[in-house]
């Protein structure tokens, strides 16, 4: 039995000022960030993806498990696998399994099957989560798989913006043709696919609009 073991925290205490400022500015830039559907292929050293994957690494998760692995491409040719096999599903998708009504929601963001990005971004990062871990005693339990890798993928989009670079969050789907083509074990599956780049430099965003304080938020 592994036995209980705590070190101090070093919490460094900050006036209510300070951190009234820091939430405020760290506020406004996580507001510039957007959705890049047009990227730059200008190459970005793998550094840069290590320190922003393990950025993300450090997210908190059910019992610790860290339930993921981040697969970080740049090889040409097996983007272009994985660009073929996701605009293959994707064409399936746009072309009669995504029922109207979601054609109709997708609309102002001008989508189709055509997922260029995954060859021109320099990188792509697919998350993967671990339903179960395999161990050498075989396979042991993973705890909120869904809510860990969810909030892993939430740092990794915050890393990769704070960094001054920009993503997509983009969801083949069905999605299992990336485990297969990156013969990951049985005990991932894959959970998005984040193109990693520069936006191309006359890039254009849909005009739309965050919902207000009022809107998300609940006082009692
Ligand atoms: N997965 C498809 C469709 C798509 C779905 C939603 I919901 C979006 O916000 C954007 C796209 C695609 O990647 O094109």
């Amino acid at each position: 039995m592994e036995g209980k073991s705590f070190i101090p925290y070093s919490y460094e205490y900050q006036d209510v000022e300070t951190v009234a400022s820091k939430a405020s500015s760290f506020r406004e830039v996580m507001d510039q960030r957007r959705t890049i559907r047009a990227f730059s292929d200008e190459p970005i050293p793998g550094k840069i993806i290590e320190d922003i994957i393990m950025t993300a690494s450090t997210a908190p998760s059910g019992a610790h498990k860290q339930p993921w692995t981040f697969c970080a491409i740049s090889d040409h040719d097996l983007k272009k696998e994985i660009r073929i096999a996701a605009e293959k599903e994707e064409y399936i998708n746009y072309h009669g399994r995504m029922p109207e009504e979601w054609l109709e929601d997708l609309k102002p963001f001008d989508t189709d099957w055509n997922k260029g990005f995954i060859t021109t971004a320099p990188w792509i990062i697919i998350l993967f989560k671990k339903s179960y871990q395999l161990t050498e005693r075989g396979k042991s339990k993973n705890y909120y798989v869904n809510e860990s890798v969810g909030i892993a993928a939430g740092m990794l989009i915050t890393a990769i913006h704070m960094a001054g670079l920009a993503t997509l969050t983009h969801t083949p789907s069905p999605m299992n043709f990336l485990g297969k083509i990156l013969n990951r074990p049985e005990n991932e599956k894959a959970f998005l696919l984040l193109p990693v780049g520069r936006p191309v430099e006359d890039v254009k965003v849909p005009n739309i609009s965050r919902k207000k304080p009022d809107e998300v938020i609940i006082w009692k």
